[in-house]
């Protein structure tokens, strides 16, 4: 059993759903609160209008998948961002602090003309499209997300990188004037990081996200910019980006050095390998009522045909 360095919830625990229930009557307006019941001050009021639009053409994506979007609401209240704290609904409570202008990404690493890009630059490209991926989290539960973004390799083309270069890795801002959970004596190894091979970073299907249904990115989600690999575990999907770096091995990931047993490098969505505590062959579906619909987990969420390929030879029972 691995030392945690914060409390773990046990299997039972990580779907909150008594919060969960909570926030969905208090959305629909209901002025009468389940007794016991904490909201967090900000937040949960928001809607989709309160945040600002891309103000660019964004492309239909051919790579979305058919099935419906969760609705704005849940996508923006049911979060994971450790930054702002450890429970569901912590990000939409505290993010609101973070600023996100101005931003910028140092790209450098084993690259022959490392550089800045300004955050705008991606904002205003031509090459924005509407992705509608399924973000399915190690804890086994999945939302479907129309998110806004370019491809990840469009970016990395741009870098004259080095023979040696095999992966990526990406860091998160650390700023714990503004993000509350970097303040906590327990938790996380700031800053939050994430790495991929490099064929992994340049697959068509790998995305810098910028915005959620035609909106700029939501603190909460990772504003203003964060990864989407979809047919990985949530985890790697890494928000609020700051760094990018070609590096020669594998780097380290957050969740790996955290518990190593239970978190691997490449975390491909598997419903053949079960988390040490708990099944992961099927997810519920966030948003789906009081007893929550299921569906089977697929492998590779869904995207078999598009990167089986990436790992032939490879044993995915070892490579977890
Ligand atoms: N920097 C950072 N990125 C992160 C996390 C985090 O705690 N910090 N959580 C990850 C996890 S576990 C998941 S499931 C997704 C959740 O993304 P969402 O809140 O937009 O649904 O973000 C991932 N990216
Ligand atoms: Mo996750």
């Amino acid at each position: 059993m691995p030392v945690y360095r914060y409390p773990m919830p046990k299997g039972s625990e990580i779907t909150p759903e008594k919060v969960f229930l909570n926030r969905r009557q208090f959305m629909a307006g209901a002025t009468v609160l389940a007794a016991g019941a904490s909201l967090p001050s900000t937040g949960y009021a928001q809607s989709i209008d309160d945040y600002e639009a891309l103000n660019v053409a964004i492309k239909d994506s051919p790579y979305s998948t058919k099935d419906p979007a969760n609705p704005f609401e849940d996508i923006t209240t049911y979060n994971n961002f450790y930054e702002f704290g450890t429970g569901k609904g912590d990000p939409a409570a505290n993010a609101g602090a973070l600023t996100t202008e101005p931003w910028s990404i140092k790209v450098g690493g084993l690259v022959n003309n490392p550089s800045t890009i300004d955050i705008n630059d991606i904002l205003n490209s031509p090459e924005l499209e509407e992705r509608i991926y399924r973000l399915r989290c190690v804890e086994a539960w999945s939302m479907v997300i129309p998110w806004v973004g370019i491809p990840l390799a469009n970016v990395l083309k741009k870098y004259d990188y080095q023979g040696d270069a095999k992966y990526v890795s990406f860091e998160t801002l650390v700023r714990p004037e503004e993000m509350i959970g970097q303040r906590s004596a327990f938790g996380l190894d700031w800053p939050y990081v994430e790495g991929l091979r490099l064929d992994e970073a340049m697959h068509p299907l790998t995305i810098l996200a910028v915005g959620v249904y035609g909106k700029q990115m939501p603190n909460q989600n990772g504003a203003p910019i964060r990864l989407v690999v979809p047919w990985k575990y949530g985890f790697k999907s890494i928000k609020s980006i700051v760094g990018i770096n070609f590096v020669a091995q594998q780097p380290p990931t957050t969740w790996n050095l955290q518990a190593p047993s239970e978190y691997g490098f490449y975390s491909n969505v598997n419903p053949g390998v079960d988390h040490p505590r708990w099944s992961q062959k099927s997810e519920k579906i966030i948003g789906s009522g009081i007893f929550g619909s299921r569906r089977q987990t697929e492998q590779f969420n869904g995207y078999k045909e598009e990167v089986a390929s990436l790992y032939e030879g490879m044993d995915l029972v070892k490579n977890y």
